[in-house]
């Protein structure tokens, strides 16, 4: 019995030692396989247990399982104080310096022509005109019919069409089918509306021309406006589009909702009006269509004609933003490529 004892606290001693000795978590593990474990030293002196009288057996078994529950305190101890000490380490090795400067977040930007767009907005919201939104999709009667542009019209030569398999149902080849529900929402009160958004024609892609493009137009109707009024109020979006010192002119033209029509130039942006390459030579740029509206419209419109006169324009977004960026080729607006886009 004395013997056993002996075997029982010597076991507990080293077991100490080598807890004290072990300097991480899996050294601690290590001690409790070789003293604790189904093969350890604990195990083997429990199997000399049956070698004992049937009396000493009870005072045995409580000795040893009083080792072994010291033993497995004392690794527990060992164990948390080791993992606490690792957890340290690692917090002041892994320690966040907050003073570094951080990843830059890719900003993402407006597409220009949506810079245009809404500058262009901005100064019509300036004068008084209120933004009007309206749909992509149509029926003829709106984007041609209401408009004066009549069913085998050789005017309807100018807009090739998107057609959808729905008879009579279309995508819009300008806004002004927006005009026509802007003025039957609003009539018989007087509007001023402007109308940005995207249109469509079935053309041959090229530098110059695409199936997809924004339009601006804008709408005027009350009593008593005249042609001075066109022509004073697009003179001033000139002015505070590209400067105010820029001349402009206008020059008769034909559009089959106005009467009479005619297109506004702007002295040209790069050359200043001596002539150049991109007013080809002749110091003027193409910037918008306008005219009185045509009386047949206002009336589709709800207006009395013989009460009733206004004025619209239209003008192209990425025309305008080609030539305030000398860009040469339409194509690039919608070709999604970043090194386009990421100059603007
Ligand atoms: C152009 C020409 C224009 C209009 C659009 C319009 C709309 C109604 C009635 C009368 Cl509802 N006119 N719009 C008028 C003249 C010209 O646009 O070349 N745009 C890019």
């Amino acid at each position: 019995m004395s013997d056993l004892a002996q075997a029982l606290a010597s076991l507990e001693a080293a077991a100490q030692a080598d807890l004290a000795a072990a300097l991480d978590v899996s050294a601690v593990d290590a001690v409790r396989v070789r003293y604790l474990g189904r093969k350890g030293s604990l195990a083997a002196i429990l199997r000399g247990l049956g070698g004992l009288d049937a009396a000493e057996r009870p005072l045995a078994g409580k000795l040893a399982n009083e080792v072994k529950t010291r033993v497995e305190a004392a690794i527990g101890t060992r164990r948390g104080a080791l993992v606490a000490v690792a957890q340290a380490a690692a917090l002041a090795a892994e320690r966040l310096d907050v003073t570094l400067p951080g990843q830059p977040v890719a900003m993402g930007r407006l597409h220009p022509s949506t810079q245009v767009l809404r500058r262009i907005c901005q100064i019509w919201a300036n004068m008084g005109f209120q933004i009007y939104r309206s749909r992509d999709v149509e029926s003829d009667e709106l984007n041609f019919e209401l408009l004066n542009i009549p069913a085998h019209h050789p005017a309807r030569d100018m807009w090739d069409t998107f057609y959808t398999e729905t008879e009579g149902v279309l995508l819009r080849t300008h806004t002004s089918p927006g005009q026509i529900h802007a003025m039957r929402e609003f009539h018989p009160e007087p509007i001023r509306v402007i109308l940005p958004g995207m249109c469509y024609r079935y053309e041959q892609i090229t530098a110059r021309s695409e199936i997809q493009f924004h339009q601006v137009e804008g709408l005027a109707v009350g009593r008593h406006i005249t042609m001075t009024d066109l022509k004073g109020t697009l003179i001033s979006f000139a002015h505070r589009m590209f400067g105010a010192n820029r001349q402009v002119r206008f020059r008769a033209s034909y559009f089959p909702f106005t009467e009479p029509s005619a297109e506004m130039d702007v002295e040209c942006l790069i050359c200043g009006g001596s002539g150049c390459g991109i007013c080809k030579q002749s110091g003027w740029l193409e910037i918008l269509g306008c005219g009185m509206v045509h009386p047949r419209v206002l009336q589709n419109g709800g207006y009395d004609p013989s009460v009733f006169s206004g004025f619209a324009f239209g003008m192209g977004p990425e025309r305008i933003t080609m030539l305030l960026h000398r860009i040469d080729d339409i194509r690039f607006f919608w070709g999604n490529d970043l090194r386009f886009l990421e100059q603007f």
